[in-house]
């Protein structure tokens, strides 16, 4: 029903919509995954998700990792004042896996205030079902430490927690912020799109504006079988950051959070705020669920905004069903093999396995939404084709954080 009524609906947009030539569409709105996407986060990093990664390890076929990355941009010379996490912040996955919109199993992680730059955080991880589940079939709480950053010329190793009881692993600490993005490529094109000269070889500057720089990232390793559901092999992720609705200013200047907890920010498939959500609906959309999302609350807007891009009908419902229809999870097959990060691989590569299918930490997320976004007529992208640090092949899997330069001379920055 949901697809008929969004067929007719976009059918009635298309049909009073100038479309625009593929190659030169308007893409000032193409910022980022999703960091600082609305003016309740940009300046509020600890609550502002910037990416949201599901994939099997490559490894090991029965796991599923999960992670999300947040308050990025952090230059290597600051780890140590930036590279604390939050301890009035509640990050939480939502997993989907009976095939409706309405999530069904949470991992909330809260941390520990940070007494000591030489001590670690203590994270606490609770996995547990929807609230108004008589009897979770499964649920496990744990303590995890997480990384410390140093300024050394080498990073500190991953320290890596797994609860023997459950066998979910856990990792939060710095890393090398895996996403990878020409801001500035993107912006010069439109300006000469708008300009009434359409450069295309303004897309060939293939420098990395997230280069050199470090993220703050959460990440999980769980069986398989403890997301799996009613849906069989069809899961959804959904990261989401919360606040306590009350906050209470001490004397001495620190906030005591109480109440129940309200939703900032959300994070799954990459872009979406940034690229389709209009301004006005940036901060609405945020705060609202994968369940608004089926009940086509932000429809008409993601319509309007696609069809100015010019992505024709066919493309919109392709994109439609990724995020809208089933609410906006990052959906993966458990049962569809992965046997590597994605690194160099694009949509048309022979036996793609990467997003929308989940969202290995070397997918070119940028170049997929673009192929779809273009009606498959731009193929390259932005022709920023991967990760500038090497991914490690164990859990976590994300690259090492960038440390401070011994030779300046080979800074990775690419503004
Ligand atoms: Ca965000
Ligand atoms: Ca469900
Ligand atoms: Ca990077
Ligand atoms: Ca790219």
């Amino acid at each position: 029903m949901f697809y008929l009524r969004f067929k007719k609906t976009a059918h009635a947009i298309l049909t009073l919509t100038l479309i625009y030539g593929m190659m030169f569409m308007p893409l000032s709105v193409v910022k980022a995954a999703d960091h600082a996407d609305s003016t309740l986060v940009a300046l509020d990093p600890g609550v502002d998700l910037a990416d949201t990664f599901a994939f099997l390890d490559p490894n090991d076929n029965s796991k599923v990792v999960l992670a999300m990355t947040f308050a990025g941009f952090v230059v290597p010379s600051e780890a140590l004042n930036f590279g604390l996490f939050p301890s009035d912040i509640l990050y939480r996955f939502e997993i989907e896996n009976t095939g409706d919109a309405v999530p069904d199993r949470y991992i909330d992680i809260t941390f520990s205030p940070q007494t000591s730059r030489t001590v670690p955080q203590t994270a606490t991880i609770e996995f547990s079902g929807r609230k108004g589940i008589r009897k979770p079939p499964f649920s496990a709480k744990f303590t995890a430490p997480t990384t410390l950053p140093n300024l050394s010329p080498t990073a500190a190793p991953f320290v890596v927690t797994r609860d023997s009881i459950s066998g979910i692993s856990f990792f939060a600490g710095l890393t090398d912020d895996p996403f990878f993005f020409d801001i500035v490529g993107f912006g010069r094109f439109n300006t000469s799109v708008m300009s009434g000269t359409p450069d295309p070889t303004r897309l060939q500057r293939a420098r990395d504006s997230f280069a050199g720089y470090n993220i703050h990232t959460i990440a999980m390793e769980l069986p398989a079988k403890l997301l799996r559901g009613s849906a069989g092999d069809m899961i959804g992720v959904n990261n989401t950051t919360l606040r306590q609705r009350f906050s209470t200013r001490l004397d001495n200047g620190q906030a005591v959070g109480s109440g129940d907890y309200v939703q900032i920010d959300r994070s799954a498939t990459p872009a979406l705020n940034t690229v389709l959500i209009p301004f006005s609906r940036k901060n609405e959309y945020n705060n609202s669920t994968p369940p608004d999302d089926a009940n086509l609350i932000f429809a008409n807007s993601i319509i309007a905004s696609l069809t100015a891009l010019g992505t024709s009908q066919s493309n919109i419902v392709i994109l439609a069903n990724v995020a809208v229809f089933h609410g906006d999870y990052l959906r993966l097959n458990l049962a569809t093999p992965n046997t590597g990060h994605g690194v160099g691989e694009r949509i048309t590569s022979p036996n793609y396995t990467g997003f929308p299918n989940g969202r290995r930490i070397g997918d070119d997320t940028v170049d997929t939404l673009m192929y779809f976004i273009t009606n498959q007529a731009i193929v390259m992208g932005d022709n920023v084709n991967s990760n500038e640090a090497p991914l490690v092949n164990t859990f976590p899997f994300f690259g090492r954080p960038h440390q401070p330069l011994e030779n300046p001379a080979v800074d990775p920055t690419r503004n």
